[in-house]
Order: structure tokens, then C-alpha cells, then sequence
């Protein structure tokens, strides 16, 4: 009998309605034998849109990565990956320190993945705020040189309800990348828009990439070739001290 590979999908929000949006894109892309859990932090902001919500995200993130992985261990298992839900690639860094389950961020799956379908790409992201830090992540990526990223101009919240007209902004801002822009390719700068890609990609004829579906199966990928994170060097496990305050309990 195959047994279950556990992929831990975490959104670094704390809205439970996104969440499970973001599990059901999830499922539809992992293998028979992944078992996709799909969560989200108790504490943290409700949506990240901006490096002060990005900040404020990273506990709630570790804090939901650390008792996963305790709770897989304490099981006699162990999480085959993880997917860090936030095109910001919230704590990805951090994420790698803590974790044993390799660790993989929608936004670097993304656009990796768009990489090897065209020779440009256009991200389509929620608020003009998001996009100095995705075009940063573009740079840390390699793929600046061939990515233009574009805002729709609605919160990140807005994409749950069909009546924010939401929709039809990214389709103008689609419209731009690949008419104005040149890109190729469409990556979806949000894990909130996940459910989109099928439909998109019918409507505009490209190829277009949703980080969640790229993240969960390029982490599969990792445990089937049986590869982790490296410990040597950067992602080495958190050296022992003390934490003080709100975050004790943080202490390695
Ligand atoms: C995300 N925020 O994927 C990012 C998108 C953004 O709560 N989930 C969020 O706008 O930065």
C-alpha cells in the first residue's frame, strides 16, 4: 500500500475562506498519493498586502511550520513539504532554517515555472504596494531581466467576491503585459488567484502560472527525488537563546 505523502500548505494569513480556496488549487494539482494540508495562523494579518504585513506574517508562519512538523514527528512521520501560500514568499528563508521538509515559495515556483515556457513573463499582482517587493523577488529569482509586474489595483480580500470586479481589472492588466509589455507568459501574483489559471489561460491562449499548483508540484518533485534542504550553511537550524517577551516561546 503507497502510503501518503503530506504536503503542509501553509497561507500566512489568517483568513480560513482563502485558505480553503487556496487547499482546493492545491488538491487539483497534487499527485493521488499527496495529501494536501492546507492551513493558516491563528495570529498574523488577515491579508498581506506590503512589507508591514509581510513582517508581522513571519511568526504566525513559523509558529504553524514548527508544530506541523512536531505533530508529523510526534506521529512517527514526517511532512514530505511544505508551500509557503503567499506570493510576498513570506519567511521562505527563515522557513528553510526551522523546517526538516524541504520548503518552496509560490512566487519563486511561479516564475521558475514560467521560465521554462516562454521567454518573457508578466506578473499580474493585487495592489501598486505588492509590487516593488515582487519585482525585488524577481531579481533574487534571476528573472528580472524578463519579468514586467503590474498591479490590478484591488485588495487581496476583493478576489473572494465575484461582484469587486476584480476579475476584469487583472484581465486589463493581462491585456498590458502581453500587448505592451511583450510578456509571453502570465504568472498570477497572488495565491488567491489560483482558481483563476484554467480560465485565463483558455481566455488569453497563454500559458498562465498559478504559484500554487507550480509550488506543490515542484515540492513532490523534491521528495521523490528524496532531496531536503541543505543545513551546511544559511539554512542551518536556529543556534540556541534566549527570546524575551512576546516571542519566548520562539526561542530554538
Ligand atoms: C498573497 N498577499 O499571495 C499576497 C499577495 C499580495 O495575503 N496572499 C496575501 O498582494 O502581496
Amino acid at each position: 500500500m503507497t502510503v501518503p505523502r503530506d504536503v503542509l500548505v501553509v497561507n500566512p494569513n489568517t483568513t480560513a475562506s482563502m485558505t480553503d480556496r487556496i487547499g482546493a488549487a492545491a488538491r487539483a494539482a497534487a499527485a493521488p498519493t499527496t495529501r494536501v494540508l492546507a492551513v493558516n495562523p491563528s495570529m498574523g494579518p488577515a491579508s498581506i498586502e506590503g512589507y508591514y504585513d509581510e513582517a508581522l506574517a513571519v511568526p504566525g508562519l513559523l509558529d504553524t511550520i514548527i508544530r506541523h512538523e512536531r505533530a508529523a514527528r510526534d506521529q512517527g512521520g514526517a511532512l514530505a513539504g511544505i508551500v509557503i501560500a503567499c506570493f510576498d514568499d513570506v519567511g521562505l528563508d527563515a522557513a528553510r532554517c526551522v523546517a526538516d521538509a524541504p520548503v518552496v515559495g509560490i512566487c519563486e515556483a511561479a516564475m521558475q515555472t514560467a521560465g521554462l515556457l516562454g521567454g518573457s513573463m508578466g506578473v499580474v499582482t493585487t495592489l501598486n504596494r505588492s509590487v516593488p517587493a515582487l519585482e525585488r523577488l524577481a531579481q533574487r529569482y534571476g528573472v528580472a531581466d524578463r519579468c514586467t509586474v503590474r498591479a490590478a489595483e484591488v485588495p487581496v480580500l476583493a478576489l473572494e467576491d465575484p461582484a469587486s470586479g476584480a476579475l476584469d481589472r487583472m484581465r486589463a492588466v493581462i491585456a498590458r503585459l502581453l500587448d505592451e509589455d511583450g510578456a509571453e507568459c502570465i504568472v498570477l501574483g497572488c495565491a488567491g488567484m489560483a482558481d483563476l489559471a484554467r480560465s485565463l489561460r483558455q481566455e488569453f491562449g497563454v500559458p498562465v502560472v498559478d504559484g500554487v499548483s507550480a509550488a506543490v508540484t515542484l515540492v513532490e518533485g523534491l521528495a521523490t527525488l528524496g532531496l531536503r534542504t541543505s543545513k551546511r550553511g544559511g539554512y542551518a537550524a536556529p543556534l540556541p537563546k534566549a527570546y524575551t517577551g512576546v516571542l519566548a516561546g520562539f526561542a530554538p
